[in-house]
């Protein structure tokens, strides 16, 4: 499309926003700061590089679209192919599995910064922060459904010994980007069918955390968080982190909560859960998902869930205080495509929500009119959000429209048809 049609589209855009009080430039200003942390994992369908196995814990990456990332390079060019179709600057997500340990085996207690030497100059390079996630899961110490909970010692001492260290990686990473990198901890720990001591592994998880977060580490250059979850596959009946464990721990022991869009019941969604969950923890950081019947990553699209996590975000202010990270993995499809995708939702999202006529809006709210309000929140839907997305996509230099399917089409070509 050509640049003055864009420019000129936005012009009357910018007239329409404005007569609701709202400034089209302001809100692309607010959106540039944002970023969005974009997960290593469906590039590989979340392999990592260890060599270990296979994919355990009760998530799974159904499809085999061709041309998967296998090596440490291959995912680099790949989410650097991605990066470049983004408006705006974000970051990157690893996993520990990712670690590159020059072919000798690492086993998950000795994870170190040096495996993640290649990843910090590149995101130096790239002039992008990382974060960070332990992995407890496709490992043996994991097969039998048990990690940080478990009852027997060595083995729940090993993936204390874990956490450590890759909170260490994640101050590493923090200190050479100059903001701190989150490194949450998701742990697959439950049951398949009915269990009596629903206590006990709670307890252990308890002390298996207050060790692992023993170690004090400055919050300027590092910040952990916690995620729960309602079941997955093989814990069908008994979660041992789940929302309400996770939701205590953070609050009692100043941590950040992790809310993953996909890991609640289907009627429930994360955006209700901001404000309430924001009372009473300082940060938290959001798995942006989307879940579908048994699966709770399927790639995000700009559905109404999505818009209202957006909405929230924006309308409470909470933008300072969240950390917005990506969780889906589809194997599928192009995968490059999938973070596109779900990325450029993520930030439509935020868009759109920063381009609500809020102030109008609360005024409604305030003077007890519910008619406007639900009639004006009808009315924004049809306004020219469209214009002001593709003026932001060719401000920031990155194709507008449908234009980066081509270029990801491109690179399946030339790239990943390739391997
Ligand atoms: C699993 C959790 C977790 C993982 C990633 C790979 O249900 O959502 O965040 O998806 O860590
Ligand atoms: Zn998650």
């Amino acid at each position: 499309m050509a640049t003055a049609t864009i420019e000129q589209a936005y012009v009357s855009a910018k007239e329409r926003y404005a007569a609701l009080g709202v400034n089209t430039d302001e809100a692309m200003k607010q959106l540039r700061k944002i970023a969005v942390s974009i997960h290593c994992w469906q590039g590989d369908d979340v392999a990592g590089f260890e060599r270990a196995g296979e994919l355990s814990g009760g998530i799974m990456a159904t499809g085999n679209y061709p041309g998967r990332a296998h090596t440490p390079d291959e995912l680099r060019a790949d989410a650097g192919k991605a990066l470049s179709l983004l408006p705006g600057k974000h970051r990157f997500r690893l996993h520990a599995i990712y670690l590159q340990s020059g072919g000798r085996k690492v086993d998950r207690d000795q994870v170190a910064p040096e495996h993640f030497q290649r990843w910090m100059d590149w995101a130096a390079e790239l002039g992008i922060g990382l974060d960070f996630n332990s992995t407890f899961f496709s490992h043996p110490k994991a097969a039998d459904g048990f990690t940080l909970s478990h009852r027997d010692e060595g083995i729940r001492k090993f993936w204390v010994a874990h956490g450590i260290a890759c909170r260490k990686i994640g101050a590493a990473f923090g200190r050479r980007q100059g903001t701190p990198c989150v490194t949450n901890v998701w742990i697959p720990d439950g049951a398949k069918d009915l269990t009596i001591d629903r206590k006990g592994p709670r307890e252990i998880l308890v002390k298996s955390l207050d060790e692992m977060f023993a170690p004090a580490i400055d919050p300027k250059y590092h910040l952990d968080s916690i995620e729960g979850k309602l079941f997955g596959i093989g814990s069908e009946s008994y979660v041992i982190g789940s929302h309400e464990f996770y939701l205590g721990y953070a609050v009692a022991k100043k941590k950040l909560l992790t809310l993953d869009a996909g890991h609640f019941h289907p009627t429930e969604t994360i955006a209700d859960k901001l404000s309430a969950v924001l009372c009473f923890v300082d940060e938290i950081l959001l798995h942006v998902s989307r879940g579908v019947r048994w699966d709770s990553d399927h790639v995000v699209i700009l559905n109404d869930d999505l818009k209202a996590i957006g909405e929230e975000l924006v309308r409470g202010g909470y933008l300072s205080r969240t950390h917005i990270g990506l969780d889906f993995f589809d194997a599928s499809i192009n995968r490059v495509a999938a973070w596109v995708i779900g990325t450029r939702a993520t930030i439509k999202s935020l868009l759109l929500a920063l381009l609500e006529p809020t102030a109008k809006l609360r005024q409604f709210e305030l003077s007890g009119d519910y008619t406007s309000r639900l009639a004006m929140l009808e009315e924004i839907k049809t306004l020219p959000f469209g214009a002001v997305w593709d003026y932001y996509c060719q401000t920031e230099g990155v194709p507008v429209g449908p234009a980066w399917i081509d270029e990801v089409k491109r690179y399946e070509k030339d790239v990943l048809s390739k391997r």
